[in-house]
């Protein structure tokens, strides 16, 4: 046999160093912002600074004078042709330019048009906007509140600030095991906001050309398809006319899921002034009102029976959505996948109930490296679980032995209905706890605390579900969530790849050629992967919640079976034999009965071009569009022991242990990549990532002085370990998982500070757990709310 090594020629489990980084250390990548058109004008957004406040008037005068004004959009002029709202991906309208009044600091007002952004800039300062403020609403509590001024006022029907109410799970059977609890634990936390703050900021060049009537914007989308359909919708253009292109991204994190009026004022402006225009988010822009995630406030108790089984579950989550719900979320879940919560352990009954709420703050929800509000859900369900064990005064890692659910007792149907898939959680947590030491960990704690000082050591066990669709329960706006992939195998067996995902930094470039290779045994260099351009690319939705290994990656493979399939009967014609006699060896046909007679895969696609059977149509190619069966189901263990210094509240990671399980690794190096970063963020999350409001709606953090970014310098070193669970369902056993370590690693750190402090009978203290919410927990022995607003007169 002469089979290929597959890891010789960067198949699956090769750790093949990623080939876009040939360009990007170099400083060649491509961004929006490298794209520079002929005749090109510049846009920028003048930008509410108030939270609410009612527009009596906008002049532009001033404004239109300055040499080099093109043109000044306001939301009268958008108003006239239909566009001052726009659509949300979740069944809501957001003002594209504010008209009747502004909702949140930072709202987009008026852009100007200039043959230079610096011109734009002074054209914007040069608007005269007379504001009547109003009072401003900056919690739930507030929203709330009998007699709150109405944030939606615009919408019919709106009487009060409520988004949604939603509920899922079993009442009644809740209701029974909180009847037949010993113990009942309850756990109240606010999860604040945050922000993904990709190093690239958000932006468009869009390109109408009259003569054409062709619409062409370049822009950093992490769904262009999307994007397409939502501008085919709102400028009334038809889709076949509008061609968009997602370039190199530097950074998506879910902040560049959504629509912006950014993108909508850009595209209206090339068409009105038929020239190129392009819009660049400055940070402070970005930070204050595109992609905030989080800002919800959970609650729940745990029905417990002495010996540490789990009864039931109750929650209630009241979600802070801003002045727009615009997150992009599959349409039937209203809280996205929140009560995919729990579900690494076998609960009888659960119930959940969701509120969403309208506040003067810019709009916010899912984005963030979060699988539709996972984050949440999982961080929520840790640090309960980790406040019920201590309640019931249990080992945390016996706890979860008790309550998780066994090897194989799979597809497991969690308390909220889902259907999880396959792992192995108790071997991924004894894997954990040896990494770490466990015991000898406990031991060192006690002896620790006999000399004053203060470990602790936090636990995080969670499965999550990743890659939406399937089709039968997730869409968005009613299109249904499946993804692509189209492989074209050119004469000399050199191919290009296409998906309907859109990397924005994961490296499907080099992944995507994998698993070509893995299926064809063609070597993955020789195969190129294109993605983001609605012109070419398969139509797909785009690359978040960690969708697309599990189902762009899964039609990849199943695009290379179809090419299989097809180079099998040219393999037929090249060895004069029937198609039943040959077999498959990585890279090669040969006849079953006289293995040396063969035919590469290279020798088929030529054949495919120039010898090729009688009917047989010639060409190597083919498309799949893959409606998954399923989410995949990736586990992770995170375990922190942290050492807290009583006198200042500072705490230090003194350790750092991951086990994670996404199926079958397509590149190991990559993998590890995406843990290291997301642990990064969840340290970053867990420990100094602050932004959030005052009483008057300003935004606290609008810059990286406030809201600081992890560097290599303070963020500790993480110890990895995998444990492999192939995906059952999944073409080539793999599971998402982009999100896992910022999903699952917030709670390893806050369970290990408030485990070193627990003599102090403080139950929670909310993210970031600063330094001085740690020493005022110690010294009041009290919770510590991170709700805002904050109050700033105390520095
Ligand atoms: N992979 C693998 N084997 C597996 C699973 C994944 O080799 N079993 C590889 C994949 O082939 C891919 C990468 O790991 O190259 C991530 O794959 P996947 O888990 O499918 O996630 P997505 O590609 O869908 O990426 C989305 C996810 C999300 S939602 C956010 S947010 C996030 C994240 O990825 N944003 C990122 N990681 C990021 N990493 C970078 N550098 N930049 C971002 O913006
Ligand atoms: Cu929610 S952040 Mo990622 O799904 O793009």
């Amino acid at each position: 046999m002469t089979a290929l090594d597959e890891i010789k020629i960067g198949g699956l489990g090769a750790s093949r160093k990623r080939v876009e980084d040939n360009r990007f250390i170099r400083g060649k990548g491509r961004y929006v912002d490298d794209v520079v058109l002929p005749g090109m004008l510049h846009m920028e957004i003048l930008r509410s600074p108030l939270a609410h406040a009612r527009i009596r008037s906008i002049d532009a005068t001033k404004a239109w004078s300055i040499p080099g004004v093109r043109m000044v959009l306001t939301g009268e002029m958008m108003a006239k042709r239909n566009l001052a709202w726009m659509p949300t991906l979740s069944y809501d309208t957001q003002a594209v330019l504010a008209t009747d009044k502004v909702r949140f600091q930072g709202q987009e007002v008026a852009c100007v048009i200039a043959d230079d952004p610096y011109i734009a800039k002074d054209g914007c300062e040069a608007i005269v906007v007379d504001y009547e403020p109003l009072p401003v609403i900056v919690n739930p509590d507030q929203a709330l509140a009998e007699g709150a001024p109405l944030v939606r006022d615009d919408k019919e029907n709106q009487h009060d600030n409520v988004v949604f109410d939603w509920e899922v799970g079993d009442k009644a059977g809740t209701d029974r095991a909180f009847e037949q609890a010993d113990v009942i634990s309850k756990l109240e936390l606010h999860y604040p906001r945050s922000h993904p703050s990709p190093i690239e900021c958000c932006g468009s060049v869009a390109d109408f050309d009259r003569a054409t009537q062709k619409l062409t914007v370049y822009m950093t989308t992490q769904a262009p398809h999307i994007i397409r359909a939502a501008v085919a919708l709102v400028a009334e253009l038809p889709e076949h006319m509008i061609r968009i292109v997602s370039p190199d991204i530097g950074g998506g994190f879910g902040n560049k899921v959504p629509v912006y009026p950014g993108y909508v004022c850009s595209i209206l402006a090339s068409i009105l002034l038929e020239k190129p225009v392009k819009w660049i988010e400055d940070k402070t822009g970005n930070l204050i009102s595109t992609g905030f995630a989080r800002d919800i406030y959970l609650e729940g108790e745990m029905a417990l029976r002495k010996d540490g089984k789990i009864l039931g579950v109750r929650m209630h989550t009241t979600s802070d959505h801003g002045a727009f719900f615009s997150d992009a979320q599959p349409s039937k879940f209203k809280i996205g996948l929140m009560h995919s919560a729990f579900a690494c352990y076998d609960i009888p009954a659960a119930h959940l109930t969701a509120r969403g709420v309208y506040t003067n703050k810019a709009p916010g929800g899912v984005a963030y490296r979060c699988s539709f509000r996972v984050t949440e859900a999982m961080f929520f369900q840790e640090r309960m679980v980790q406040a019920a064990a201590d309640d019931l005064g249990m080992d945390q890692a016996e706890f979860r032995r008790i309550n998780f659910v066994g090897d194989d007792d799979f597809p497991h149907r969690t308390p909220f209905g889902f259907l999880t898939d396959s792992g192995q959680y108790g071997k991924c947590l004894e894997v954990g706890l040896d990494a770490v030491g466990y015991q000898d960990f406990l031991k060192q704690k006690e002896e620790a605390k006999a000399r004053g000082r203060l470990l602790g050591i936090g636990i995080s066990t969670m499965t999550e579900p990743l890659g939406a669709g399937n089709s039968r329960e997730y869409d968005i706006l009613g299109i249904k969530m499946f993804d692509s992939a189209e492989l074209r195998v050119h004469m000399t067996g050199k191919a290009i790849l296409r998906t309907g995902a859109k990397t924005q930094g994961q490296g499907h470039e080099t992944t995507w050629a994998q698993i070509v290779a893995h299926e064809l045994g063609l070597p993955a260099e020789d195969v190129v992967v294109e993605e983001g351009d609605t012109d070419t690319a398969p139509f797909g939705m785009g690359t978040y919640a960690s969708r697309s290994t599990p189902v762009a990656g899964a039609a990849v493979a199943m695009a290379s079976r179809k090419v299989r399939a097809k180079a099998r009967k040219l393999a037929a014609h090249l060895l004069e034999a029937s198609e039943e006699d040959i077999d498959w060896e990585l890279g090669r046909f040969y006849v079953r009965s006289a293995p040396d007679r063969g035919a590469t895969i290279q020798e088929c696609a030529i054949a495919a071009y120039s010898n090729m059977p009688d009917g047989l149509e010639p060409g190597l190619e083919a498309v799949s569009y893959y409606d998954p069966p399923n989410l995949t189901w990736p586990f992770a263990c995170y375990i922190a022991t942290v050492e807290v210094d009583p006198d200042t509240g500072v705490w230090d990671v003194l350790n750092f242990v991951a086990v994670d399980d996404c199926g079958v690794r397509i590149n190991p190096m990559i993998v590890e990549g995406q843990i290291m970063g997301g642990l990064t963020e969840a340290y970053a999350m867990a420990n100094m990532q602050f932004i959030t409001f005052d009483s008057e709606g300003n935004c606290v953090g609008a810059n990286y002085m406030d809201y600081l970014l992890p560097t290599a310098w303070e963020t500790p070193g993480f110890e990895l370990h995998e444990v492999v669970t192939p995906c059952p369902h999944h073409p080539i056993g793999a599971k998402g998982v982009g999100e896992c370590a910022a999903v699952g690693g917030p709670a390893a750190f806050v369970n290990a500070v408030l485990d070193a402090i627990k003599d102090t009978g403080v139950r929670n203290i909310d993210m970031p757990v600063l330094p001085d919410r740690v020493y005022e927990a110690i010294t009041t022995g009290r919770d510590v709310s991170g709700a805002p607003p904050v109050r700033l007169d105390d520095g």
